[in-house]
C-alpha cells in the first residue's frame, strides 16, 4: 500500500482484522496514512487528533526523529542476533536503562514481543520461582474480573473480560478471580481514586481461605485497568492486596502494559501507588508503540532463585526468537531517550488537573452516567442504548473520527489516553470536539 493520500487498497478481504467489526469497516474503511506528533493523517486527506496514543503505546507522540533514525541505523548495521546463547550490547544498555526508572526493588529484565507475551511470561516466571525454591505445590494463578491480560491463554484465563474468554474452551485451570472495583452507585463521577471499594482486596482473604496460600502462585492485576473500560483503584485497595500477598507468601504482579511508562505521570504506577509488586509487565510505550516489544520486570529475589544449579544449564526454559531483537532494543533505546530529554515519564502529572477538569467539564453531555480519571488517562461511560450494548459508544467513536478526533470505545464506554506530549490547547481541542459528538444524537 502506498502512503499517497488517495491511495486505499483494492481488495481489503485478505486480512481478518483484530478486535475490529470486520464486515462494518470494509464497507466504510478508516485508514491512517502518516502520522507526526499529536496527529493522524487519513486516507482521504484529513487530519485526526490522536487522542489515544494509538492503542496507550505511541506515549513520545508520532514519527519522532530520534526514534526512527535509531531503527534506520540499527537496521542497516545489525539486522538480527540470535537471541539464546548469544546477544548484542543493545539488549544488555535497554535492561539497564529500563532498570534505572523502575520502581526500586526491580532489577532483571525478561524480553518479550507484545504485552500478551510479557503477561505469560510474568505467569511462567512466577510458577517457575515457587518450584525452583522447592515450593512447587504453588500452582494457582489470581486475577480478577474484568481485567484484561492479552490474548494468549495464559492471559485470557486470568483475565477477566468475559468476550475474550467464552469462546475458549477451558482455558487454564487452577485459576480464581477476584471481584472488580466498578462501583457506579457509589463512585460516580470521581476525580482520581474512588473512596468506595478499598475493602473490595479482603475478597483475596476469602479466596486464600478455599485453596490455602500454599497452593496460590501468584496475583495478577492491572493497578488501573485499562481495556475494560478504565478502573481506577479505590484508596487503599492495592496496598491492602500487597499486604495479604506478602503475609502470605504470594507473588504480585502489575500488568503495566498501559500504565508503564509515563502514563500516570511516573515512569510506572507502582511508583505513582507507592505499591511495590514482585514483577512488572510491561510492552506498548517501551518502544513508542513503534517496533513491537514487551520486558517482564523482576526483583533480584525472583531473579537469583534461578541461579543454581551447574552454570552450562540452561536456568530458565523460555524465550522468544526476537526477544530483546537488535532493531527493538535500538528503537526502545532512543524511546527512553526521548523521553528523558523531553520530561515525559512525568509530564502527565503536569498535566493532570487540567486535564481531569477538561474531561469533567463533559458532566452535563446526554447520556454520560460516570466520568473518571487519572494521570494522563480519562473515561466516560455512556448509558446503554436498550437492548443494544455497545451501540452508542460505536456511533460517538465514528462520529469523532470523521470530525478528526481519535477516541477508542470499550462496552459503552469512551477511553482517552492522549500522548504524553499533548498541550493544553490539543486538550481544548479534544474535548471541544468530543462535546460536539456527544451533543449529536449518539
Ligand atoms: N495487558 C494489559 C494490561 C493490556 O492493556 C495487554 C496486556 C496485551 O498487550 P498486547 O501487546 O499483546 O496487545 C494489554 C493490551 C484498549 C486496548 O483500547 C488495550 C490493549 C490493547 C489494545 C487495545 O483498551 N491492551
Amino acid at each position: 500500500m502506498s502512503n499517497r493520500l488517495n491511495a486505499t487498497p483494492n481488495d481489503m478481504r485478505a486480512f481478518w482484522m483484530p478486535f475490529t467489526a470486520n464486515r462494518q469497516f470494509k464497507k466504510e474503511p478508516r485508514l491512517f496514512v502518516s502520522a507526526k506528533d499529536m496527529y493522524y493523517t487519513t486516507h482521504d486527506g484529513r487530519t485526526v487528533l490522536d487522542g489515544t496514543a494509538g492503542l496507550w503505546c505511541v506515549n513520545a507522540g508520532h514519527c519522532r526523529p530520534k526514534i526512527t533514525e535509531a531503527i534506520r541505523q540499527q537496521a542497516g548495521e545489525l539486522d538480527y542476533a540470535p537471541a539464546f546463547q548469544l546477544g548484542h550490547p543493545k539488549a544488555f544498555e535497554l535492561a539497564n536503562r529500563i532498570i534505572d526508572i523502575a520502581p526500586e526493588g526491580m532489577s532483571h529484565v525478561l524480553y518479550t514481543n507484545s504485552g500478551s507475551e510479557s503477561v505469560e511470561t510474568a505467569l511462567k516466571v512466577a510458577l517457575a520461582y515457587h518450584r525452583v525454591k522447592g515450593d512447587g505445590s504453588r500452582f494457582r494463578l489470581i486475577g480478577r474480573e474484568r481485567g484484561y491480560h492479552g490474548v494468549n491463554f495464559g492471559g485470557v484465563s486470568v483475565g477477566g473480560i468475559v468476550g475474550n474468554r467464552k469462546m475458549f474452551g477451558t482455558l487454564l485451570t487452577g485459576v480464581d478471580h477476584l471481584p472488580h472495583t466498578h462501583l457506579p452507585a457509589k463512585n460516580a463521577f470521581t476525580r482520581g481514586q474512588p473512596e468506595h471499594g478499598g475493602d473490595l482486596a479482603n475478597e483475596l482473604e476469602r479466596i486464600i481461605a478455599l485453596h490455602d496460600a500454599s497452593t496460590i502462585a501468584a496475583v495478577i492485576i492491572e493497578p488501573v485497568a485499562g481495556s475494560t473500560g478504565v478502573l481506577i483503584p479505590p484508596k487503599g485497595y492495592l496496598q491492602r492486596i500487597r499486604e495479604l500477598c506478602t503475609k502470605h507468601g504470594i507473588l504480585l504482579i502489575f500488568d503495566e502494559v498501559i500504565t508503564g511508562f509515563g502514563r500516570l505521570g511516573t515512569p510506572f504506577a507502582a511508583q505513582y501507588f507507592d505499591v511495590k509488586p514482585d514483577i512488572i509487565t510491561t510492552a506498548k510505550g517501551l518502544t513508542n508503540g513503534v517496533i513491537p516489544m514487551g520486558a517482564v520486570l523482576v526483583t533480584s529475589e525472583i531473579h537469583d532463585a534461578f541461579m543454581h544449579g551447574p552454570e552450562h544449564m540452561i536456568e530458565f526454559f523460555h524465550g522468544y526468537t526476537y526477544s530483546g531483537n537488535p532493531i527493538a532494543s535500538a528503537a526502545g533505546l532512543a524511546t527512553l531517550e526521548t523521553y528523558k530529554d523531553e520530561g515525559l515519564l512525568t509530564r502527565g502529572a503536569e498535566l493532570a488537573s487540567y486535564w481531569e477538569d477538561a474531561l469533567h467539564s463533559l458532566k452535563d453531555c446526554p447520556h454520560v452516567i460516570d466520568i473518571r480519571n487519572i494521570g494522563l488517562i480519562g473515561a466516560i461511560e455512556l448509558e446503554p442504548i436498550a437492548g443494544e450494548p455497545t451501540k452508542r459508544a460505536f456511533s460517538a467513536f465514528l462520529k469523532a473520527y470523521e470530525k478528526g478526533l481519535l477516541i477508542r470505545t470499550t462496552g459503552d464506554i469512551i477511553a482517552l489516553s492522549p500522548p504524553l506530549i499533548i498541550e493544553k490547547a490539543q486538550i481544548d481541542e479534544l474535548f471541544t470536539k468530543l462535546r460536539e459528538v456527544l451533543q449529536n444524537n449518539i
